[in-house]
């Protein structure tokens, strides 16, 4: 089996990224049956879909799951949909890494409103918590970046006959992120490693 990892780039003025950091710890984690591709995509709303979308094309993978971090959330979260709107919001707007600001506009100029996940995110749910990993499932995954990787990803996907699994986790934000933030919920790489480990190896079973 194939399965596709992406990850991102820090951004925001973070100095790491999670879901960079995971990319090369699972790479490690590829066998025989389980053949673990990755890519690390630009925090940039006008590259980070198309990059990915000829990443799959490429590796032709069975599943792919895509990463990225959300600062403040506690757990592991299975995005449920991803919505047709790139919107930085009005009051703590973060660029992207290109200093684009968008404020409403589409990711797919007359695409569908929304596409929801082809993971089975709720079996994957019950089975990170059956593995002692705190995971959710999240009804949104913004109008930033993942929010439109997400979009494109399933864009892509939902047009096949046969859909391939493809969602996005949300991870949270690492103990080195929340220094001076002490309020922010952390969770260690290992666990999430742990977490994300646990996703592939039923994704396999799966199969
Ligand atoms: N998280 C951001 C973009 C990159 C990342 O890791 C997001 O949640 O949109």
């Amino acid at each position: 089996m194939k399965i596709l990892i992406s990850g991102f780039e820090p951004f925001g003025g973070m100095k790491t990224n999670p879901a960079m950091e995971l990319l090369d710890e699972i790479k490690e984690k590829s066998s025989d049956q389980l053949e673990i591709y990755t890519i690390l995509l630009p925090v940039v709303y006008s590259e980070c879909g198309e990059k990915l979308v000829e990443k799959i094309k490429a590796v032709e993978p069975d599943a792919v799951i895509a990463l990225g971090v959300a600062k403040g959330r506690a757990s592991m979260q299975f995005e449920q949909i991803a919505i047709n709107m790139e919107d930085v919001g009005s009051e703590k707007e973060i660029a992207d890494n290109a200093g684009d600001t968008p404020k409403g506009r589409a990711v797919i100029t007359n695409g569908p409103d929304g596409y929801f996940t082809t993971l089975p995110i709720r079996h994957l749910n019950a089975v990170l918590r059956q593995s002692g990993v705190p995971s959710a499932i999240s009804n949104s995954a913004g109008t930033y970046i993942c929010n439109t990787t997400m979009y494109h990803m399933l864009h892509y996907v939902r047009r096949a006959l046969k859909p391939i699994p493809a969602g996005f986790i949300h991870v949270p934000a690492v103990p080195s992120m929340a220094v001076n933030e002490p309020h922010i919920p952390t969770m260690t790489l290992s666990a999430q490693l742990q977490g994300l480990q646990a996703v592939l190896l039923e994704l396999e079973r799966m199969e």
